[in-house]
């Protein structure tokens, strides 16, 4: 069995920053469970491009109010606390924090390896540098 404290994973190298999110990698590949999850916080005020041509992921909102853009078709999805978006397609999309920081829950399949950040098209690559402990 696993027991882990979002304060702990923190404070180890599980935690990743960059100018418009942070992530806490609570459950990686290297832990064999098939998906990895996360607790991310989407800053207030910025947008980040993404599209996860290599993953599948599912993101339930904490806390906090934004949006999603799909940049297909333009579509813009609200997201407050309670909503879950998912993303089976390999949505291209536009993901802003509004007013306030968004707090949420996220579920990739594949798992990520530990150090995955965007690249310049806003994706994740299969096999990123994984967290050593
Ligand atoms: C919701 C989303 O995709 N935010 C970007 C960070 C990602 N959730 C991660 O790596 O934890």
């Amino acid at each position: 069995m696993i027991v882990r404290t979002l304060a702990e994973c923190r404070h180890s190298d599980r935690y990743v920053k960059t100018e418009t999110w942070d992530s806490t990698r609570m459950l990686l590949k290297s832990d064999n469970m098939g998906f990895s999850f996360h607790i991310t916080t989407i800053f207030a005020g910025t947008e980040t491009p993404i599209h996860y041509q290599n993953h599948l992921e599912a993101v339930y909102c904490i806390s906090g109010e934004g949006e999603v853009e799909t940049v297909d078709d333009g579509k813009i999805y609200p997201i407050r606390p309670g909503t879950l978006y998912v993303l089976d397609k390999h949505d291209k999309h536009l993901l802003r924090a509004t007013t306030a920081d968004i707090q949420c829950a996220c579920v990739f399949n594949p798992p990520l390896n530990g150090k995955e950040v965007h690249d310049e098209n806003g994706v994740y690559p299969l096999e990123a540098e994984a967290v050593v402990e």
